[in-house]
């Protein structure tokens, strides 16, 4: 199969995401990284923006508006969204928001509930992702706060937040916190402890993704100075429960430092697929195919890396360890890919301030 991206919009400032709303609306929603979403309608960017917090966020490098998810129930009776941002103090924040009452095509800016404040000491690893998982939870990724080689020591400590994914159930709350924790999370109860976690071990999960027909949990997580990674881990296996990706003790598949003897490593799971630095920098990690206008693709993992603008592709159903498949280099700064509704997929290019289609076509 070659993979191509078609133009699809323009015109956009440093786009970061690319998602839908689930709400048989059609529409698309992108995330401007100083601090707006935006609708495309009909292949057409609306020109007012649904959502403006600049004001409140500091952008630049890995900092801005990081993240964007909409309610499972959006538009059948629930009218809120989360957003994930870097506060103008530096701060991580997961806030939600609603939607006017009166018109589908704005959020209200008042209607800030902020769910997580979390201070960051350094300005990149921010994570930033939010994703709703099949189970109706939502899936935050969390950075090991930043610097390099993880000078928080955040990726094997349970007692931070940083460097993990964490599953909270935004329908609730619970012991003062503005949301619930789900009991069946891996760590509840145990001494020491952030019961929010579901995974460990995540240097920056830079995009990750539910397979929409298996409940596979894909995570692209970037590296420090050597290796770029793929984690899957398979829905029968718990989606990620309990799971500890490696970070700090290992980089993709080696240990980290090198020349370090990797002590604990059986209790790791490692990467599905790695590549090594060189051209490449930085990973996007993408979607498992489920739409149906590129049967080319269907089952394919598609993700990207950010620097070098190589397209990769691993197979959904395929073995543990993965060699990807190149599908060759594309001019752009692939952030992150998305879904409409049909799960029809799209990549948005940050430099090129635009959203491109992708394209399967056999060989
Ligand atoms: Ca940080
Ligand atoms: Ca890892």
């Amino acid at each position: 199969v070659s993979v191509s991206l078609e133009p699809f919009v323009e015109g956009l400032a440093a786009p970061l995401l690319v998602t839908n709303a689930g709400d048989g609306s059609g529409r698309l929603f992108v995330i401007e990284q100083v601090g707006r979403i935006r609708i495309v309608e009909d292949a057409t960017l609306v020109r007012r923006p649904f959502l403006d917090i600049a004001e409140r966020i500091n952008a630049g490098g890995e900092r801005g508006l990081l993240g964007l998810a909409f309610h499972p129930d959006y538009g059948a009776g629930r009218d809120d969204l989360y957003v994930n941002y870097t506060a103008s103090d530096s701060d991580t924040v997961i806030a939600r928001y609603r939607v006017d009452p009166d018109d589908p095509d704005v959020a209200d800016p008042a209607s800030e509930e902020i769910l997580i404040r979390l201070e960051d000491p350094y300005g990149n690893h921010n994570g930033g992702n939010l994703v709703f998982g099949p189970d109706g939870y939502l899936y935050i990724g969390m950075g090991d706060g930043g610097g390099g080689g993880d000078p928080l020591e955040a990726g094997q400590d349970l007692g931070t937040l940083f460097a993990k994914m964490l599953r909270i159930d935004v329908d609730g709350t619970s012991d003062g916190r503005p949301y619930a924790i789900p009991d069946d999370n891996p760590f509840v109860g145990e001494a020491g402890a952030e019961p929010e976690i579901w995974s460990l071990g995540l240097r920056n999960p830079w995009r990750y993704s539910f397979d929409a027909v298996t409940g596979d949990l894909w995570i692209g997580d970037v590296g420090q100075g050597r290796w770029e990674e793929i984690d899957r881990s398979l829905a029968a296996e718990g989606a990620g429960r309990g799971l500890n990706f490696g970070w700090n003790v290992m980089e993709g598949p080696d240990c980290f430092p090198a020349d370090d003897p990797c002590e604990g490593t059986d209790d790791l799971t490692l990467p599905i697929a790695s590549y090594e630095h060189g051209p490449g920098c930085s990973v996007t990690g993408g979607f498992v195919y489920r739409g149906t206008a590129q049967p080319a693709l269907a089952g394919v993992y598609v993700f990207a890396d950010y620097c070098s603008g190589e397209l990769f592709g691993l197979s959904s159903s395929g073995p543990d360890v993965q060699d990807p498949v190149s599908y060759g280099r594309i001019e752009g700064s692939i952030a992150s890919f998305g879904e409409d509704e049909e799960r029809e997929l799209y990549a948005a290019d940050l430099r090129g301030g635009r959203i491109v289609r992708v394209v399967g076509t056999p060989d």
